[in-house]
């Protein structure tokens, strides 16, 4: 791994400190008593991410055996029912928000040892001896977030649907605000490239975090791949590293980020210092290009993330964000006045835009993907995004795309958002606000209190991991709504 210290010092002085609140379940509980086999389940109201400690104690005989306790932790009410012995997906199940206690002393004062992503929580007892019944005396979470609560931008447009959204996004966002941008606090609990570049425009339009923003990208840029790729992601504990997962898409996306905290915050000094490793994702990405200029497939390229829909070919989308992310490359080097890094970037970007006309398109004008030419939504999005076609052309083609039955499908918030963002590209504004109002509008009916990693309304079950007990159901590359709605449909 290819460390810069003063790029990671600099991080570490401008990470924000975690705000602290503690609060209790809403339902009553205070007295309850409860034998062996029965369980309480608690509301806490909202989403809260924090630590929770209880005093327990009983009635009748001096305890004669241990009480043994399962808690389990659930942002949604519909996780209590799942079972952790009937997962056997390919993410660990250790993400699993369940812990088992024997308590061999009462009255005892317990916390619980992780930082848990909840608004409910159920006690069972286990077993118990018949000699006494157990007594909750009280329950207390110590709740943490780096999001300053005063400092959110209020949103009011009369129109009480997109006030909700608007408030379930911008929960999100604060609840995955910790000393990063976690993607999610139930899981996986880190700072992940693609996820940080949503959440950091999302964040501009509410808590205005710059700061926070700019140490993220100096973590990222400062422990980067042994070639200087930006990893994936990166831990913080127990020590700053970059993760080994390498990802094309997530790699270039930096660039985009960059470009992104530059244009609101002109900051000219973190610009220049970054820029090489911008630079460094566009290079490194050229390796991937055929003779023709066209990005190996799928099979050749590495992951290349783009969405969970797990049959994604993901050629054309990887072209598209590849043109995207030289796009923004060469806004920051104009910006630089780097004016040569800007002339050969530009030449980069008719080069591979020509080859993408050429090779991707069917006879009907839509973009294609790999060996089997695959159609779906997300290669006619990137093309968009990475501006092969413009205005009404790409209007035209993300219209054609819906009348597509066996176009792939997205199944995740964060690639609708990058929908959204193409539908606005190309004027169709009022495309885009529907898109909000029916796909975020939709997790508001199921009763979303944060907004989820993934929501296919064709298939609510669905769960890229083998099974929806470690699916993460505030995950902040889904608090779109709150940078869009702010951005483009405010008063
Ligand atoms: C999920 C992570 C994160 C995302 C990766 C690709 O597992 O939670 O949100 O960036 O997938």
């Amino acid at each position: 791994m290819s460390r810069n210290e003063e790029f990671l010092k600099k991080a570490a002085a401008l990470l924000p400190k975690l705000h602290h609140m503690c609060i209790s379940p809403l339902t009553p509980y205070r007295g309850r008593t409860l034998k062996a086999g029965e369980s309480l389940c608690l509301d806490f109201g909202d989403h809260y991410v924090g630590t929770v400690t209880l005093k327990l104690s009983f009635t009748g005989s001096h305890p004669d055996a241990p009480a043994w306790l399962r808690f389990k932790f659930a942002e949604r009410e519909c996780e209590l029912s799942e079972n952790a012995a009937e997962y056997h997906g390919w993410i660990s199940k250790g993400w699993i928000q369940q812990e088992e206690v024997h308590i061999d002393v009462l009255p005892a004062e317990i916390s619980l040892p992780r930082r848990y992503a909840f608004r409910y929580l159920q006690i069972k007892v286990l077993d118990l001896s018949s000699k006494f019944d157990l007594t909750v005396e009280s329950i207390e979470a110590d709740t943490v977030t780096s999001a300053d609560d005063g400092a959110l931008a209020s949103y009011a447009c009369q129109d009480a649907e997109l006030e909700q959204i608007y408030a379930v996004a911008c929960r999100t966002l604060r609840e995955c605000m910790q000393t990063v941008f976690e993607d999610g606090p139930k899981r996986d609990r880190r700072l992940w490239m693609g996820d940080l570049r949503l959440q950091a425009l999302a964040n501009y339009e509410t808590y205005k975090n710059y700061d926070m923003v700019k140490a993220c990208l100096y973590l990222l840029a400062g422990d980067t791949l042994p070639d200087g790729a930006v990893g994936a992601c990166l831990f913080l504990e127990p020590r700053i590293e970059v993760d080994d997962t390498r990802m094309f898409d997530y790699s270039l996306l930096f660039v985009a980020a960059l470009r992104d905290y530059v244009s609101v915050t002109h900051d000219g000094d973190t610009a220049r210092e970054l820029w090489p490793t911008a630079k460094r994702q566009i290079e490194l990405a050229k390796a991937f290009f055929d003779g023709r200029g066209i990005v190996r497939d799928s099979d050749r390229l590495g992951w290349c993330f783009v969405d969970w829909n797990l049959r994604l070919n993901k050629q054309a989308s990887a072209q598209g964000i590849y043109l995207y992310c030289v796009q923004a490359a060469i806004e920051l080097a104009a910006a630089l006045g780097i004016m040569r890094d800007a002339q050969e970037l530009l030449a980069e970007y008719a080069e591979k835009k020509s080859a993408a006309l050429s090779w991707l398109r069917d006879g009907r004008g839509l973009f294609v993907s790999g060996e089997e030419r695959q159609l779906s939504w997300a290669s006619q999005i990137w093309m968009v995004l990475g501006g092969v076609v413009e205005g009404q052309e790409a209007a035209k083609l993300l219209c054609a795309i819906e009348h597509e039955a066996n176009a792939e499908k997205m199944v995740t918030p964060y690639m609708v958002h990058y929908y959204v963002d193409a539908l606005i590209s190309c004027g169709q504004r009022e495309k885009a606000l529907a898109v909000l109002r029916s796909y975020w509008g939709g997790m508001v009916k199921e009763g979303a209190d944060t907004f989820w990693e993934l929501w296919n309304p064709e298939d609510p079950g669905e769960s890229p991991y083998g099974g929806t007990i470690v699916n993460s159901y505030c995950h902040a590359w889904s608090c779109a709504p709150a940078y869009f709605l702010q951005k483009y449909f405010g008063k």
